[in-house]
């Protein structure tokens, strides 16, 4: 093999990419990676061109969750890369898989500090901004080691608990040459993940069959149709109410009997006292995270012990965190479902004591999403978040995708809104990150052709985001952008307000102290998209439908009272505010319980 006679390492890059079966890249150029670019201009792959790394990453984000394959991100050295690190940490958080490759410092300038590095601490240091919440970080030294790595990256991101990978390479090695028989390394195949024993599957399904008060609580890394099938079969067998994380909304219908929606701050109040006072649970691929726990406090949410907790989980490190387990179950979410699920079949459940549980929970969640539909024809106007959502509901086909972002948006719908069967929510929930909706939305699109995807948002996230809409109308993405503007970062100035008594700071205000807010609509057309202003409560169905007809990029700017999300729950940063929360012992002082 003669080196320097076969294609570049970018070229062989793009190659590998391409037989990947990457379709898109999401990225920004800069001097560092426009070699591989210019590789990527004679290929398949479709480079997406955005304006902020940040509105890439998300992009890439969305894709992948849409698609079930990783997002790929490009992006450039130093700045690129800093600009990036929201919106792949957000997907990172979220265990959404996620490749990003940034082209970096020439290798033979090392330690003289060329334009662009971040070096304050180390040389060449800029992955390290990476190193919190990737799963790996690689750094090829020589051509020969780039296509070993990056299927490194690959397998990395998608196998085990998914996440995100940093392959910072080196520009010159873009344009350096590869010996003349250098060929795409496979990409190593994923056997599927390791189940659990007959014997835990028999322990599991026994305790949940002679259960009293029984629970299964599902999260996010349930995302597999098998799983979900294996879970409702479980469910419906042994008669157990299914509650879920803000991350699983939707993996089994909103109105079966079974489902009790979400846990804690915002969950139903009838949700969180069943979940106090189960004897057996079984969590499925969930970490308890504080919003879903109602901040772990066991008044309100979780009682662990004396409830007996089986927990399943591909990630070690998430079993046993806040709550001790009775059994650890380190397996694949689905094929532990599975063995449990046949254990079960052959049991009978032969201890429950409260035969309306059912109807119960029927009756309390038809009540929280009648409530919202009971606002359908309410005529206030800047217009009241739940006529929103019922006129989301009422308007958009079964199988449109709802992408929102943080605030009412994304609580209200996790809590409130009637996901139809065929409907995906999306939403960022580790990190809830502001910004996330309108350039995630893009992704889903993309992953999605020819649903109907909403970007629901606050008018605080539009703004944090608007490179989005130039992209939507460059790539012709038929995005509906409803804002829902109150012209404040509305749940902080909420929390604000309760805790101290004014907004200050949290609001969009003029120089007078009046309400300001940019024309959303205006912006929208201005960037070459539809843009349409609700003038009063009975327009927002109408401009929906015509957004939803014309299959373009439109936005709707939705002036919206400022209320504050129904918390049923509890969050304790109310007593931190307060000083009345004694970190020590986890338990808070005067506060009211609210149950
Ligand atoms: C990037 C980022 N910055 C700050 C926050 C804290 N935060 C949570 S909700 C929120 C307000 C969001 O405002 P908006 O999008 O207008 O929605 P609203 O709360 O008004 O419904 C903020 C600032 C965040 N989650 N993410
Ligand atoms: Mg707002």
């Amino acid at each position: 093999m003669t080196a320097g006679d076969g294609r570049t390492g970018a070229e062989a890059l793009v190659a590998q990419l391409e037989s990947y079966g990457v379709e898109y890249v999401f990225g920004l150029c800069g001097h560092t990676n426009i070699a591989l670019l210019d590789a990527m201009s004679r290929s398949s792959i479709d480079f997406v061109v955005f304006r902020h790394e940040q509105t890439a990453a998300h992009a890439a984000d969305g894709y992948a969750r849409a698609t079930g394959r990783p997002g790929v991100v490009l992006t450039h050295v130093g700045p690129g890369m800093m600009n990036a690190v929201t919106g792949v940490a957000s997907a990172a958080m979220d265990s959404v898989p996620l490749v990003v490759i940034s082209g970096d410092i020439p290798s033979y300038y090392h330690g003289r500090h060329p334009h662009q590095e971040v070096n304050l601490n180390a040389d060449a240091d800029q992955a390290a901004i990476y190193a919190p919440f990737v799963k790996r970080v690689w750094k090829p030294h020589r051509v020969e080691d780039l296509s070993r790595f990056t299927e490194r990256a690959f397998w990395t991101a998608t196998s085990g608990r998914s996440g995100a990978v940093l392959l910072s390479v080196p520009m010159d090695l873009f344009s350096r040459r590869l010996g003349p028989d250098w060929s795409v390394p496979a990409l190593t195949e994923q056997a599927p993940a390791g189940s659990i024993s007959e014997a835990v599957a028999n322990d599991v399904a026994g305790a949940l069959a002679h259960a009293e008060r029984p629970l299964i609580y599902v999260g996010g890394g349930l995302r597999n149709p098998h799983g979900v099938a294996a879970l409702t079969r479980l469910a419906e067998h042994l008669d157990v109410p299914v509650v879920h994380s803000l991350m699983a909304k939707g993996l089994l219908p909103d109105d079966h009997p079974l489902v009790m929606g979400m846990p804690g701050f915002w969950g139903l109040e009838f949700t969180n006292r069943y979940c106090k006072d189960v004897d057996v649970v079984l969590a499925v691929g969930t970490r308890f995270a504080e919003t879903d726990a109602s901040s772990w406090d066991p008044r309100f949410t979780w009682r662990i012990p004396p409830s007996r907790l089986f927990q399943v989980d591909i990630d070690p490190a998430e079993i046993g965190r806040n709550y001790p387990v009775e059994k650890g179950i380190v397996a694949d979410a689905t094929s532990a479902l599975t063995a449990i699920t046949e254990a079960a079949m052959k049991l009978t459940p032969d201890g429950r004591t409260d035969p309306s549980v059912r109807q119960a929970n029927v009756e309390s969640r038809s009540e929280a999403f009648d409530q919202i539909a009971s606002f359908g024809d309410d005529i206030s106007m800047p217009m009241r978040p739940e006529r929103i959502l019922a006129d989301l509901g009422a308007t958009l086909p079964s199988e449109a995708v709802l992408v929102t972002d943080v605030g009412w948006n994304k609580n209200g719908v996790a809590q409130r809104y009637r996901l139809p069967e065929q409907g995906r929510f999306i939403t960022p929930g580790g990190s809830s990150t502001m910004g996330f909706g309108p350039a995630a939305a893009l992704g889903v699109q993309m992953g999605w052709p020819d649903r109907v995807v909403v970007a629901l948002i606050g008018d605080g996230g539009m703004s944090a985001q608007l490179p989005a809409l130039p992209t939507a109308v460059e790539r012709d993405l038929p995005v509906i952008f409803v804002v829902m503007n109150n012209a404040a970062h509305g749940t902080i100035a909420d929390l604000q307000t309760s805790n101290f008594g004014s907004g200050y700071g949290c609001e969009f205000v003029d120089r007078d102290g009046n309400p300001y807010s940019p024309d959303f609509a205006a912006l929208g057309r201005a960037v070459g998209a539809d843009g349409y202003t609700v003038g009063a409560a009975d327009e927002l169905r109408k401009h929906l439908s015509a957004a939803i007809a014309s299959r373009r990029p439109a936005v709707i700017d939705v002036p919206m009272l400022n209320e504050p999300v129904p918390t049923p729950g509890h969050w304790n940063i109310t007593d931190i505010y307060g000083e009345t929360f004694d970190g020590l012992s986890g338990q808070a002082g005067t506060a009211d319980v609210n149950q």
